[in-house]
């Protein structure tokens, strides 16, 4: 069984999470299959991909796999080599737009990989929360920036210090998304865009893209600095809130961080 449905209409692409029992979390084995879409529409040199869950769903993806959070270990639970982090950069490199198309809530590390898409077009249905509060966990630096790249700065720390969703109409008035449409008319509207981009300058696209990844990206940090940021999140992720923070999720209840 794949985690992902695979579709090419005219010469833009769609890519359909296939894990509605567990609300689309992003497992590894899900985000192999992201992978593979991927690949397989560069490929095929698809010019626009549609990133979405199925229009039945209330939740298009409920974020990291809680259960794949290692825990009681000295492992970085959002390394550079995690699933998920993996994801988002294939999104971040695809050589051509990638659009989330955003029916229902979206979670933690669903969050930041919508975000990472080149654009989000949504229906009121959609939320938007970053939960590494709820959870314990210390979130990293790249996944911190790419929200910092996306909201003002108040904006960001309200979502990581609340982990609170946030509904479509202010979604559209901070930026996070692009455009809030009918829930009728959003699959309509997001394939229409494609269309009128497939028929723009696929180099010159794939060049502005590539320049605003690097760009955006360009943070200067020396060593040291990062050094210190490493002892500080390595001091969470080995502490007694972000275990707890897992264990309560996986036994369904509230954690205490007390
Ligand atoms: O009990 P079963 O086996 O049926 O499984 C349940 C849930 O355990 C499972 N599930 C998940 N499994 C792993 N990881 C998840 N993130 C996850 N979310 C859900 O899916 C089955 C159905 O869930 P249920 O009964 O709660 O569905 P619902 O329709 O009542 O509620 C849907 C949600 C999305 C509102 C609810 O499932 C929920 O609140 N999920 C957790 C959302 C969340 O906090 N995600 C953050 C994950 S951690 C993360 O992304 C980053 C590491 S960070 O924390 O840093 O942001």
């Amino acid at each position: 069984m794949s985690y992902t449905q695979t579709e090419i209409i005219d010469n833009f692409g769609v890519i359909t999470f296939n894990r509605e029992d567990k609300r689309n979390a992003l497992s590894a084995a899900l985000i192999h299959d992201l992978i593979e879409s991927f690949d397989f529409m560069e490929r095929n040199k698809v010019r626009v991909v549609i990133l979405r869950a199925s229009s039945r769903v209330k939740c298009w993806s409920a974020g990291h796999d809680v259960s794949e959070l290692p825990t009681n270990s000295t492992a970085d639970p959002l390394r550079y080599s995690d699933p998920l982090e993996l994801g988002i950069r294939a999104i971040r490199k695809y050589p051509a737009p990638v659009i989330a198309m955003i029916h229902g809530t979206v979670w933690g590390g669903a969050c930041d990989m919508a975000v990472n898409c080149d654009m989000i077009i949504g229906d009121p249905t959609c939320t938007f929360a970053i939960t590494p509060a709820k959870l314990g966990v210390p979130y990293n630096p790249s996944g911190i920036l790419h929200f910092l790249n996306r909201v003002p700065l108040n904006i960001a720390k309200e979502m990581f210090f609340t982990a609170l969703p946030i509904d479509a109409v202010r979604a559209e008035s901070v930026g996070i998304v692009n455009h809030i449409v009918p829930e009728a008319e959003l699959e309509a509207y997001t394939y229409n865009l494609a269309r009128h981009i497939c028929q723009q300058s696929s180099e010159s696209i794939a060049v502005m893209k590539e320049q605003a990844r690097i760009i955006a990206d360009s943070f200067p940090i020396n060593p040291e600095t990062w050094e210190y940021i490493q002892e500080l999140r390595r001091k969470v992720y080995q502490g007694e809130q972000y275990n707890e923070g897992v264990r309560a999720f996986l036994q369904k209840r509230v954690p205490n961080f007390v």
